[in-house]
């Protein structure tokens, strides 16, 4: 039978090219998609509700007469936060206090300071006013993805938070549900795909405009995320779920194996790479991938994944393994050493990073406190965690006093006749020369 997972070893001609090929990754781009999409949003945009109820019938299967009637009430989330298994209710609200505190201490506070002749300068912190939440319907629906990109947006203080779910042929997730009125969500209505994303990012009668679009979504949603761009905020356009293992060999084969398979089970295109310097250790692993897969539920979706992305890497030591890592950039990082604390400071690109054999990635999907939604694809190279800060924006202060006027308006005066904006230097002028001698043309 052939391999599950490809085995590299760094020290080979040709490793750097083999590993650039097995992180390429592209997100599909399809015109016949971005025709679609273009379409929906135009009829979003023109005809609201009515647009929205011919799309949601099309594609759904939900029939309504009034797009009120998408709307799910406050009640039904609470019963449906009843309706969940006691067990399930309490792990989810477990979750939702531990993510609410880690990202409490993310919040950004105004700041300002006062010069020597009294100007005062600044910053302040506001938060956004309505925020958009879609939520995938069907095969990827995560309440934990609720909490995690809910929570957020009420810790900055976000005043409604509207979420959007599709419910194919009239199919509402319980936990879900349950989720948004653990988070403290406001408003949810059954509706998906590109038609939601527009009638997020326009308004229609019923469904109020936001400032801002966060979560996932496939194909059509990401297609129209990006359409919308520059009417809305957005989040960023998450590629499929990575991790990265470095172990120095001295952890249970088992538990490195089914952390790789903690992330392959997301999909066909999700990344499991494990760097060790020990090839014993590389080959326990291997044999724990073939003892443990067929254990599986998803075993055909890791299968698939570790065949096409996954990799055992053997690496010279631990410091090559990091410098491997820091090009990689990767979504999850786990150290799976002793003293893993003393090596962050070499890391300088990884969305999360795990320390220790007991952390596996699995814990900071659920309930650790960080956010589960990180940069894919080698973009923790320039971005970071969505966080409360996704959901805060700032203002500049500037207040000056006549003294600070005076000596501020002769800089602004020069600078904006270099510019050859008159207006700006007169109005600069105003505030320090003579009213007999300000405003001048030239
Ligand atoms: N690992 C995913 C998030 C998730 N895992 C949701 C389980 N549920 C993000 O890469
Ligand atoms: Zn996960």
């Amino acid at each position: 039978m052939a391999d599950i997972i490809r085995r590299m070893k760094s020290a080979d001609a040709g490793f750097d090219a083999a590993l650039t090929a097995l992180l390429n990754w592209e997100a599909t781009t399809n015109p016949t998609v971005s025709n679609t999409v273009a379409g929906v949003l135009a009829a979003i945009r023109r005809d609201g509700d009515t647009a929205l109820l011919g799309y949601t019938k099309q594609f759904d299967g939900v029939n309504a007469d009034t797009a009120a009637e998408l709307e799910i009430p406050q009640a039904r989330l609470q019963a449906a936060l009843l309706s969940i298994p006691t067990e399930v209710r309490e792990a989810l609200e477990k979750a939702a206090e531990r993510i609410r505190s880690y990202h409490q201490h993310q919040r950004q506070e105004s700041w300002s300071y006062t010069e020597a002749d009294g100007t005062v300068l600044g910053q302040q912190i506001t938060p956004l006013e309505r925020v958009g939440l879609y939520v995938p319907g069907g095969k990827a629906t995560y309440p934990s993805s609720v909490l995690m990109n809910a929570i957020p947006a009420k810790v900055a203080g976000v005043d409604e938070l509207i979420m959007v779910s599709p419910t194919p042929k009239g199919f509402v997730n319980d936990m879900v549900l349950a989720a948004a009125a653990i988070a403290g969500v406001d408003r949810v209505f059954t509706i998906g795909g590109a038609q939601a994303v527009g009638a997020l990012a326009y308004g229609t009668e019923t469904i109020p405009k936001v400032d801002k679009i966060v979560g996932p979504g496939n194909i059509y949603v990401a297609t129209a995320k990006r359409q919308v761009f520059g009417s809305v905020g957005l989040d960023m356009i998450a590629g499929p779920s990575e991790i990265l293992v470095i172990c120095d060999g001295k952890t249970d084969p088992d538990w490195i194996a089914m952390d790789l398979f903690s992330q392959a089970e997301h999909d066909e295109d999700a990344q499991s790479i494990l760097l060790s310097p020990d090839a014993d250790f590389l080959d326990a692993v291997e044999a724990s991938i073939a003892k443990l897969l067929p254990t599986s539920a998803r075993a055909d979706i890791i299968r698939q994944s570790l065949s096409a992305r996954g990799a055992l890497v053997l690496v010279k030591d631990l410091d090559e393994a990091i410098a491997l890592s820091n090009r990689i950039a990767p979504e999850h990082l786990e150290l799976s050493f002793d003293n893993a604390q003393d090596c962050l400071p070499k890391i300088r690109h990884a969305g999360a990073i795990f320390m220790g054999r007991y952390t596996p990635e699995a814990l900071g999907d659920y309930c650790a406190g960080p956010n589960h939604v990180l940069p894919t694809s080698g973009t923790a190279r320039f971005s970071s965690p969505l966080g409360v800060y996704d959901f805060q924006k700032r203002s500049s202060i500037i207040g000056c006093s006549a003294a600070g006027a005076a000596e501020l308006a002769k800089v602004a005066s020069v600078l904006a006749r270099g510019e050859s904006l008159t207006a700006h230097a007169r109005s600069a002028e105003y505030r320090f020369l003579p009213a007999n001698d300000a405003g001048q043309e030239s």
